[in-house]
């Protein structure tokens, strides 16, 4: 039982070997097992024999967040939904969620890996932990739930949303760690101390993550309660929290590389780039059963060292994140995509498709304020009518991104037009 021991000692070679073994059963698997993948390889002769090792895996195509809209919701699901125990999603693009199947067996690797993760931040059946992820269609909460309990941990699901309470409990309970997002960390720290609990709390680790956070933030909740902080990373597609966490050398996070191949890739040509080398992160899930996924691209922004760690475990790190390729943003631990707005905005006769989205963050919660243009047809200043087109509007957009957000409704031919690529985006919270 990996996850009880205190480093993965498997030499490169062997890592390596158990790799290639997973890669050639995988792609036979999804070959048999998911039409989309049967098709992909056809396209391109692929046959699956035609992979004997990991050094294969770049002849195989990639897979994006739109084939899973486009195969919405079960079409890229490999078993049959009697098989499928645990449905979860994530924002989509547009409309649609994007949604991952886990059987079985499925859940088991999962809480392994975050118990390996939770291990590695010393979490221990002797401590008791606070869930303050989200539950829900969301992995975060559920998914950190079943890898603490694996460990045999004393698990508290608060999920979000009553702070204090989640303070008088970490005080009651005497909870020695927790497990939520690094700005909701932050912001419980501020309630802390308002409430002048600050010194009767027991907490030694935070396993914090689904967000990107500075070194910057990762040292101030050190400081601030007195404790040490771990990032752990994960994303819905691949499986959920758990993908990869750091250590306490803090040199970069260990990724469950037997289960998930990682690729760092040159974001313009697709091509691997060399250790240390800034580019797209991909998994390939290498054991999934109910939704495998080849060469998922993830659109974030690492660079990998597969050097041993000062911990002694071997497994592959990849950095603190640099960013994405793309537009998403994560307000509230919650992903939004600009075109999600853009989908919402059609719905509303009376405004224009310009908008701004403008994010900050005041005591360490996320704020999110879209200015909406009103069409010239409708334009008028009688409050009572803007008052309930902003209401309107807030509902829509609520309705479509699932957090809420301040409308300000602005004149006809306010917003900025621009020359190039449009910019819909200002982000204060500089997070990378
Ligand atoms: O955020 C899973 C998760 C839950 C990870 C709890 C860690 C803790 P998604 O909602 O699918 O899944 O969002 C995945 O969040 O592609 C990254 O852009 C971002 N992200 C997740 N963890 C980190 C992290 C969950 N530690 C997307 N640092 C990913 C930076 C992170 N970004």
């Amino acid at each position: 039982m990996i996850w009880n021991e205190t480093k993965e000692c498997m030499s490169r070679d062997q890592m390596t070997n158990l790799q290639s073994a997973r890669l050639v059963k995988l792609v036979d698997y999804v070959y048999h097992n998911v039409e989309f993948y049967r098709k992909k390889m056809q396209a391109v002769g692929l046959m699956p024999g035609d992979i004997k090792s990991i050094e294969d895996i770049t002849k195989l195509p990639f897979t994006t967040k739109d084939d899973l809209r486009d195969n919405y919701p079960f079409g890229l699901f490999a078993v049959p939904n009697s098989e499928i125990v645990r449905i979860h999603a994530s924002s989509g693009t547009t409309g649609k969620a994007t949604v991952v199947g886990y059987t079985r067996r499925d859940l088991d690797v999962w809480a392994e890996c975050v118990a390996r993760c939770m291990t590695m931040a010393g979490v221990t059946k002797d401590d008791v932990i606070q869930i303050a992820y989200g539950y829900g269609l969301f992995t975060g909460g559920l998914g950190a739930h079943d890898g603490a309990q694996k460990i045999g941990a004393t698990v508290v699901p608060m999920s979000t949303g009553n702070s204090k309470k989640l303070t008088t409990m970490m005080v009651d309970f005497g909870a020695t760690a927790i497990a939520c997002t690094p700005s909701y960390l932050l912001h419980i720290s501020e309630v802390l101390a308002e409430e002048g609990l600050l010194d009767k709390i027991k907490l030694k680790a935070a396993i914090c993550g689904a967000e990107p956070w500075t070194e910057k933030m990762h040292k101030e909740i050190e400081s601030r309660l007195n404790i040490k902080a771990f990032d752990i990373y994960g994303l819905s597609e691949v499986m959920g929290p758990g993908v990869a966490c750091d250590c306490e050398f803090h040199k970069g996070l260990h990724v469950c590389e037997d289960h998930f191949y990682p690729e760092i890739l040159n974001s313009a040509t697709l091509t691997p780039v060399a250790d240390g080398e800034t580019g797209e992160l991909a998994f390939t899930t290498l054991t999934k059963e109910g939704i495998p996924l080849i060469r998922y691209r993830t659109k974030d922004l690492t660079s990998i060292d597969h050097s041993v760690c000062d911990c002694g475990r071997t497994s592959a790190r990849i950095s603190r994140f640099k960013g994405r390729v793309d537009d998403m943003l994560i307000i509230r631990g919650v992903n939004v995509f600009p075109s999600q707005i853009e989908a919402a905005l059609v719905e509303v006769e009376e405004v224009t498709p310009h908008y701004m989205m403008i994010v900050d963050r005041k005591n360490n919660l996320d704020t999110l304020e879209v200015q909406v243009e009103l069409d010239q047809k409708y334009y008028t200043d009688e409050i009572r009518v803007i008052e309930a087109l902003t209401k309107k509007i807030g509902h829509v957009i609520q309705q479509a991104l699932g957090i809420s957000a301040k409308v300000k409704i602005v004149e006809p031919q306010s917003l900025v037009r621009s020359q190039g690529k449009a910019v819909h985006v200002i982000d204060n919270r500089k997070l990378y």
